[in-house]
């Protein structure tokens, strides 16, 4: 049996009924994949960032596992599918997007996957909810915590739209 990992998600939506797809997404990592619940954030609505689209709803969660980053992926590539996500393009309107922020400590380049995400310490649409449950973990690439990370961006826009 591989280690207890901690790792941070982002959850994103701008298609069908947002508000209860995201809750749910969690739920089902939780009943179907065995995944620890740990906290999530309140739910966010944000304006798009890209070619004009609906508004999205975005938060981000804190679960516990033993999957691997590989596993993971899987599990929520599947998860994604499970909600009735097509994937027609980047940057297209989605049900359900599920991106891995953090891996524990870990620092993962491969053509499937980036950890930390890539683009996450740019977005205030994934910091400001995870600066609510994670304000401390540190970036394992540069050491800076996402409190800090989420006093940078400009978070104009976005409002708090759901309860815990
Ligand atoms: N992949 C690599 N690293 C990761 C990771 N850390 N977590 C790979 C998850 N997946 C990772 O993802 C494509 C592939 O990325 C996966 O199969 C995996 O191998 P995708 O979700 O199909 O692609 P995408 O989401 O269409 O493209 P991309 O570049 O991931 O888009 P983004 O960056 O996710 O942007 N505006 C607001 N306000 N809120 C949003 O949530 N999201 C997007 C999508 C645009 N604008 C937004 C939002
Ligand atoms: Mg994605």
């Amino acid at each position: 049996m591989s280690q207890t990992e901690q790792i941070a998600l982002a959850l994103g939506s701008n298609l069908g009924d947002s508000l209860t797809i995201l809750p749910q997404a969690l739920t089902h990592l939780v009943e179907k994949y065995g995944l620890h619940l740990l906290t999530h954030s309140h739910w966010y609505r944000t304006p798009p960032l890209g070619p004009p689209q609906p508004d999205f709803i975005n938060g981000c969660a804190l679960l516990a596992m033993t999957h691997s980053p590989t596993d993971l992926l899987q599990i929520l590539l599947a998860t994604e599918a499970d909600f009735g996500r097509i994937r027609k393009g980047k940057w297209q309107p989605r049900t359900l997007d599920l991106d891995i922020i953090f891996y524990g400590n870990e620092r993962i380049h491969t053509p499937q996957l980036t950890i930390p995400h890539p683009e996450y310490h740019r977005r205030a649409f994934v910091l400001l909810p995870l600066a609510e449950i994670a304000p401390d973990w540190c970036d394992p690439q540069t050491g800076v915590t996402v409190k800090a990370l989420a006093q940078q961006v400009d978070g104009s826009g976005i409002m708090m739209v759901g309860a815990i």
